[in-house]
């Protein structure tokens, strides 16, 4: 590939495939092996690993993350839970990013969660559901940037979004 087209091709391919989320791996599925398998999940979707680490979850971060059940009885349990191993925390880019991962990851209740979804192949559980995504495009941007230094954040050129996305796609 010569210079211009190489720029041609970042343009295209750089353009409009920008949402991000995030996504936790959970302490049952570090437990369990499962690591690897999920990953391998977003990787096949076609979608871009843009930060990654293995974190502990301190008290403040886990009740800011998960305020919007702090109240519940639960709540006790699954910090707990959430602590119990440090989780991986990602985040993902794509098209709609957010919306394609909460499909992949199924919903919460795993063992109702759809065959071929992350829950819906690798759990039972409610609490012990293996991943967590955020929900909503505005909790994903803020979530990302709970878990992440803008810093720890990698933009990079993936060849295979020639073969991912339509040229109308890509913006
Ligand atoms: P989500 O992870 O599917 O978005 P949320 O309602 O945001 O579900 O709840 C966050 C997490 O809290 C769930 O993934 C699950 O681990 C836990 N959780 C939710 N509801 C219950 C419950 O009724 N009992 C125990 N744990 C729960
Ligand atoms: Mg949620």
């Amino acid at each position: 590939m010569n210079l211009s087209h190489s720029k041609i091709f970042n343009q295209i391919i750089m353009s409009d495939v920008k949402e991000r989320t995030l996504v936790l791996i959970k302490p049952d599925a570090i437990q369990r092996g499962l690591m690897g398998e999920i990953i391998s999940r977003f990787e096949k979707k076609g979608l871009k690993l843009v930060g990654c680490k293995m974190m502990e979850l301190e008290e403040a971060l886990l009740r800011e993350h998960y305020a919007h059940i702090a109240d519940k009885p639960f709540f006790g349990g699954l910090a707990k839970f959430m602590q119990s191993t440090p989780v991986v925390a990602m985040c993902w880019e794509g098209l709609e990013v957010v919306n394609a991962v909460r499909l992949l990851c199924g919903i919460t209740k795993a063992r109702e969660a759809e065959a071929g979804s992350i829950r819906g192949d690798l759990a039972m559980s409610v609490a012990c559901n293996v991943v967590h995504a955020s929900d909503s495009i505005e909790n994903a941007e803020a979530e990302v940037s709970r878990f992440f230094k803008e810093d720890d954040l990698h933009s990079y050129d993936k060849s295979e979004y020639m073969h991912v996305y339509a040229e109308d796609e890509r913006g």
